[in-house]
């Protein structure tokens, strides 16, 4: 449907992939994002010029109960093994509802091109986490096309219990060719490596680079982190607030092809770069209420005629 005058809407509900509902937004300068409402999961996000700027697998699986492989899985309420739950939680493979009317922000900034999205556990899920939670979860184009998720859980537990629970954007980005990308702002920053057993240590003082499989959690990171793509000129930055920890993951060649719904080779054109609570779990008491917020944007970079200077971009507001 389209509004008064031939222009597109700012928001519309239309059927995606095997006749799953997704929510299209568009921003007037031409920015779009696509949410599906199984996994309450950001698909696709588009720049002015049309490109699109997050990684979807060729061989992703839209259907219910895998998980879609790209895009930014919605990781909670574990993030990973950390816990007894399927990895990265349930809130990935359960179809959330859209909320017309949600309690209002603290700072109302919403452009139109948003959706409210929000998750309330069923019988079964109480089962597997026994926790009442209010999980919503706002997606809006900002008017340059930046791309802002705010999610806000409640414990609405009448049992006068508290729970605590982990998180992750799991964002799969986009990029030309993994190799020459490089990651600002985590350099000096103790992590967590995945690849062995959890240890911890301590980064080196270089920019992160890529030349084999990485899957780290920092620790304790900044709120502001840069993603630079050496050929296609363009500079991701993530601001973040809530979420302490940023995980870094790619998976490369070998473990790329043990993963079904991902292409042998496609691990060199994504990057995940996820704004996360990991190490210490959030803890909601009944009533209580935790607020996570990530804050995407794409600009055009010359980092490689040495004109950007990576740090201004992580310095500037
Ligand atoms: O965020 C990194 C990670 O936890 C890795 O360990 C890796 O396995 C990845 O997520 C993907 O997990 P998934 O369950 O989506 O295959």
């Amino acid at each position: 449907m389209a509004a008064a005058g031939g222009d597109k809407l700012p928001m519309e509900m239309c059927k995606g992939i095997n006749g799953l509902d997704k929510v299209v937004l568009r921003e007037a300068r031409g920015s779009s994002a696509e949410v599906y409402l199984y996994g309450g999961h950001v698909t696709s996000w588009k720049n002015d010029h049309g490109e699109e700027l997050l990684f979807v697998s060729s061989k992703a699986v839209f259907k219910p109960p895998k998980p879609i492989r790209g895009g930014i899985p919605i990781c909670f309420p574990q993030f990973a093994s950390h816990g007894g739950l399927e990895s990265h939680g349930f809130a990935r493979n359960r179809v959330w509802s859209i909320e017309s009317d949600p309690p209002p922000f603290p700072t109302n900034s919403a452009s139109k091109a948003h959706v409210d999205l929000i998750l309330k556990p069923t019988e079964e899920d109480l089962k597997i986490w026994p926790h009442s939670f209010e999980f919503r979860l706002r997606v809006a184009l900002g008017p340059g096309g930046d791309l802002l998720l705010t999610s806000r859980v409640r414990n609405t537990s009448t049992d006068g219990k508290p729970f605590s629970f982990t998180f992750a954007y799991h964002t799969y980005f986009a990029v030309s060719d993994i190799s020459e990308v490089r990651v600002e702002g985590l350099e000096t920053l103790d992590y967590l490596d995945n690849l062995q057993s959890k240890e911890r240590f301590t980064e080196q003082g270089d920019a992160i680079t890529f030349e084999s499989e990485i899957d780290k959690i920092y620790l304790s990171t900044p709120t502001k982190i840069a993603i630079l793509d050496h050929e296609k000129k363009r500079t991701f930055v993530v601001r973040k607030d809530g979420l302490p920890d940023a995980v870094v993951w790619n998976p490369w060649d070998k473990r790329a092809k043990a993963i079904a719904d991902l292409g042998d080779e496609e691990y060199k054109h994504m990057l995940c770069v996820e704004a996360a609570a990991v190490e210490k779990p959030i803890t909601l008491k009944p009533g209580e209420e935790w607020k996570g917020r990530l804050e995407l944007s794409a600009v055009p970079s010359s980092y490689c005629s040495g004109q950007l200077d990576p740090q201004k971009v992580l310095q500037s507001s």
